[in-house]
């Protein structure tokens, strides 16, 4: 200030101040002039009163017991709506218990941005040792797409932008933004405040594939004598679910959905190769892959899985570098989902021919004998529950309640539940990821049920369920409408392994014998159901989908039911000195 400004504002004394506004309503009203209305998070110093100015102006805080929590609730929250999920947290601690969602947001692209609150940059960078000091930005980086920190209040409409922007443009990801704890008091004049603010507009850009790129893929296609179409999570991110159904029935090509891409199209259609996924790996001979990467859960396109006759890939991907990762992609085509499959759609015209009823009709044959096979063993009344018995239940309640969004983690109960339970709709089925990360449950649980208003069942082993059991507190709290099965064998993988030694600790993977997670529910109110066969297994979950209560069904599995590691216990390194006993 200057002196003589000085000098005014001494003589203003008494005039009515300036009309100020601060960072937290800046930070409230940039994330409100995005749509961003909803806050998952953890509070405590810098952000308690963020949270509760958040709440003040109208937006849904919801406060988790552990930030990991809320953070894959943020991370899913931006899958299902296409726009950035936002998880809050305090400086380090806090911040690092977030960063696992962070990281696996950007592993599975979502768009997600974590605002955590930090200490002062002078302090941090001098490494005074401030309360709950770290430098959050640089920690951050290497696992986010971006990483930003806003100085000044200035800024915020700014900062807040380009972190949408970043997280939703392109291969969606993790956005980390840091905001000094200073940041939230400065003051500034409310009018140009208001001014700062950023609106993004079209803040995922369509991005249109070459017609060269278009012509090429349909060449390959065109000669293809066994195609397949593969469609990953990106397919079901894209919301583009018309165009791609159309582009399936036109084709008439077999597809085999992913985990998360099952119910794009219902599974039960006629051209769904899901049961018959062996068959259409080996024995394709060209591959178009949808809004899926060539990453472990394909095998990386190589080796025995793949079979042995030489395959072409067309790549529909909205990120160029993911083309040639692993295998030689022979048409790949660059763009948003949307454009590409509208473009390929175009360009089919209306004489395209279907590949050749030997194929189809070899991948019908054994599509139908694997169901076949399977039916009985869903429909087992066997006490205790075996996997196939309790999801032959949970099946039938799912084709009953198509509009339920099934979340589903695990080993064993994560590998058969994905094989067992159809899926109907787009989006429905929410799991591990590309990480195959224990812990989701909950968080996805939350955040399915408030972003989408829809009932949620989650199916949970004992171990994956521990790993957020805590959360079911907030699920009381906030009366969501999910109804968690744990499938309780006792353990990781199994319930029945022995010390070797005869020691007194249990082996390594075993539990306490016959738990009851149903108690916990019940200790914040929800209902809690004990199932030891399939027909109480079907009454609770029934009872507690009908009266939309925060429930948990403790489900008793044989403990000797499930298999080393589930379905990937191929990916344990082997000892040559010991044997397990
Ligand atoms: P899955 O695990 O189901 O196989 P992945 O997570 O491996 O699926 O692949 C998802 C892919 O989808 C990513 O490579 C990502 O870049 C891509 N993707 C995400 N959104 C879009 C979109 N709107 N358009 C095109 N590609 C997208
Ligand atoms: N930690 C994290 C974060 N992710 C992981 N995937 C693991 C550990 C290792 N892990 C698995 O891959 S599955 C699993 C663990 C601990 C639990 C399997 O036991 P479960 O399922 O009870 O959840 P089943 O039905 O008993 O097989
Ligand atoms: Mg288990």
């Amino acid at each position: 200030m200057s002196v003589a400004e000085n000098i005014d504002a001494s003589l203003d004394e008494d005039a009515a101040p300036k009309d100020l506004t601060d960072g937290f309503h800046l930070i409230i009203e940039a994330l409100k002039l995005n749509g961003i209305n909803t806050i998952y998070n953890v509070p405590g110093i810098p952000i308690t009163d963020l949270g509760r100015y958040m709440q003040a102006e109208g937006m849904r805080v919801l406060s988790f017991r552990h930030e990991q929590h809320a953070g894959y609730a943020a991370a899913i929250a931006g899958y299902l709506t296409k726009k950035p999920g936002v998880c809050m947290t305090v400086s380090a601690p806090g911040f690092l218990n977030g960063l696992t969602a962070l990281a696996h947001a950007t592993t599975n692209c979502y768009p997600m941005i974590l605002l955590s609150g930090s200490s002062e940059r002078e302090i941090v960078d001098l490494q005074q040792g401030d309360y709950e000091e770290m430098d959050q930005l640089a920690i951050a980086k290497p696992l986010c797409k971006a990483a930003f920190r806003i100085l000044h209040a200035e800024d915020i409409g700014i900062g807040i932008a380009r972190a949408i922007r970043a997280a939703v443009s392109g291969r969606p990801g993790g956005v980390y933004l840091d905001l000094p704890a200073q940041l939230m008091a400065q003051t500034m004049d409310a009018a140009a405040g208001e001014k700062s603010l950023v609106k993004v507009i079209d803040p995922a850009p369509a991005q249109l594939p070459a017609p060269e790129a278009i012509t090429r893929a349909l060449e390959v296609l065109k000669n293809a004598k066994r195609p397949l179409i593969i469609l990953g999570k990106g397919a079901a991110y894209a919301q583009a679910d018309d165009e791609i159904r159309a582009l399936v029935e036109k084709s008439g090509i077999p597809y085999l959905p992913m985990s998360m891409a099952k119910g794009l199209l219902p599974d039960t259609h006629p051209q769904s190769a899901g049961p018959a996924r062996s068959l259409v790996l080996k024995e394709s001979d060209t591959v178009m892959l949808i809004g899926a990467r060539l990453n472990w859960l394909l095998s990386h396109g190589k080796g025995k899985a793949w079979g042995d006759n030489e395959k072409k890939f067309i790549h529909i991907d909205i990120e160029p570098t993911e083309m040639d990762s692993n295998v030689e992609i022979a048409a790949p085509v660059v763009g948003d989902i949307g454009s590409c499959v509208t473009a390929l759609l175009d360009a089919m015209g209306d004489d395209w021919a279907p590949p050749p009823t030997e194929w189809t009709e070899a991948v019908n044959t054994k599509r139908q004998s694997n169901i076949e096979r399977m039916a009985p063993r869903l429909q087992n009344n066997n006490v205790p529950m075996d996997f196939h018995g309790a999801l032959g239940v949970l099946r039938t309640i799912i084709a009953e309640r198509p509009d339920a969004i099934l979340v589903n983690e695990g080993a064993n109960t994560l590998d058969f539940a994905r094989g067992i339970i159809d899926m109907y709709k787009p989006r429905k089925r929410l799991d591990v990821g590309t990480w195959g990360v224990m812990g989701i449950g909950m968080g996805q649980a939350i955040a399915a049920a408030v972003e989408t208003g829809h009932p949620v069942l989650a199916v949970e082993g004992d171990s994956a369920f521990g790993f957020s059991g805590m959360e079911i507190e907030t699920v009381c709290r906030y009366n969501l409408p999910v109804c968690i099965v744990v499938f309780n064998n006792g353990g990781i993988y199994r319930g029945t392994d022995v010390n070797p030694t005869g020691g007194p600790d249990v082996a390594p993977t075993v539990f306490v014998k016959d738990a009851r997670y149903d108690k916990m529910m019940e200790a914040f109110g929800g209902v809690g159901y004990h199932a030891t066969s399939p027909d109480e297994l079907r009454q609770a979950v029934n009872e507690a989908m009908d009266s939309g209560k925060p429930s948990l069904v403790n489900a008793v599995i044989d403990p000797a039911s499930g298999t080393e590691s589930g379905r990937i216990g191929n990916l344990n390194p082997q000892s040559v000195v010991s044997k397990k006993k």
